[in-house]
């Protein structure tokens, strides 16, 4: 009777120690990750991700008008199919309202996990909310969403890509030293609302604020676009002939302005100096050429660095918010020796 009575007490403390430790893991899962490193799934109520064979990624393109956002697709599309995974991929071909929906298509096909590049940085925002809500984990690569919004480690797992600030410094730095500090500057900017043309302008003002010889006459949005980077410069060079140097937020724009320029009787590299963002293969060639000055890599090929990240965080590794990728920089020194690996 005693042992049956000892027997039935040991019970309930087994009972309520396994009620006490289910307690105690809702609360880990619902405590918000604060912007933290997210491990397991679990921290800060990120949906998990199960260890599978084979995912089914969504990955939701931006538009694919320029080479850097086609060597991004083609090293994705490479890595899923490496791989044996399934790919759902869409071309939002501009519209920061169609990759919204594009997002919202991939949750209705419960896909395993979506590979994010947020063509602009509140738009997209509430799209990757939405992708929390469903279950689906989110890892943004090459662009940011504004971080009032919605923050690595509680809605979305990680940010993968470059340190866009960092690349306007280095922009800027160059500018500073071939020029010995004295320019008369356009800026061309990157897409509105996109975090790489917020951040690059950043970078790259911050760092000549001191310099009382590096003059901004003008900043204008060419979209990231080499065309409409030309157009933007012709108009821009009417406005203020007495520009001397040209900072564009891509390759694709300064390639445009350098067409622009010469339309315009200018000599880009002898007259004007030019510095961009990117390292294609179309800017070692103007480098080599002599037209454009230097290009700060941004590199675009993220289909390794998605998968691996996204297994780590099935297998319950901690995943730090932000994953840089390391950059190079181009200039006559060794441009012509990058061209052949150049997109
Ligand atoms: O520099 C540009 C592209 O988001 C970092 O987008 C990327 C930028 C890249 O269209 O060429």
């Amino acid at each position: 009777m005693q042992r049956a009575r000892f027997l039935a007490g040991w019970v309930l403390l087994v009972v309520a120690m396994v009620a006490l430790a289910a307690c105690g893991s809702t609360t880990d899962d619902g405590g918000g990750g604060g912007g933290q490193a997210a491990g397991g799934g679990a921290a800060g109520g990120l949906p998990k991700l199960a260890q599978k064979d084979s995912y089914t990624v969504c990955f939701p393109q931006t538009e694919e008008n320029n080479p850097w956002r086609l060597a991004q697709t083609a090293s994705i599309k490479d890595e899923v199919q490496k791989r044996g995974w399934k790919l759902v991929y869409t071309n939002a071909a501009g519209s920061a309202a169609k990759q919204v929906a594009d997002v919202q298509s991939c949750i209705a096909q419960k896909v395993d996990v979506i590979w994010l590049p947020p063509r602009e940085e509140k738009p997209l925002a509430t799209a990757v909310k939405s992708a929390k809500q469903a279950g689906i984990p989110v890892f943004l690569l090459d662009r940011n969403v504004d971080q009032s919004l919605a923050k690595a480690g509680e809605d979305y797992v990680a940010f993968i890509g470059s340190d866009f600030v960092e690349e306007g410094k280095r922009a800027a730095e160059w500018l500073i030293e071939e020029t010995g500090g004295k320019a008369n500057i356009i800026q061309l900017l990157g897409t509105s609302g996109a975090s790489p043309a917020n951040d690059r302008r950043k970078g790259f003002e911050d760092a000549i604020k001191g310099q009382s010889g590096m003059k901004i006459l003008a900043s204008q949005d060419g979209d990231f676009n080499r065309d409409k980077g030309r157009q933007v410069m012709e108009t821009l060079l009417r406005a203020h002939p007495d520009v001397d140097a040209v900072y564009a937020h891509n390759d694709e724009m300064a390639i445009g302005a350098i067409a622009a320029l010469k339309a315009a009787g200018r000599k880009p590299g002898q007259d004007v100096t030019l510095v961009s963002i990117d390292g294609e293969r179309a800017a070692l060639e103007a480098i080599v050429d002599g037209e454009l000055g230097a290009s700060v890599e941004c590199n675009p090929r993220f289909g390794p660095k998605a998968a691996e990240t996204t297994l780590a965080y099935a297998a319950g590794q901690t995943i730090p918010p932000k994953i840089i990728n390391p950059d190079q920089f181009f200039d006559e020194s060794n441009a012509k020796e990058n061209i052949a690996a150049a997109y």
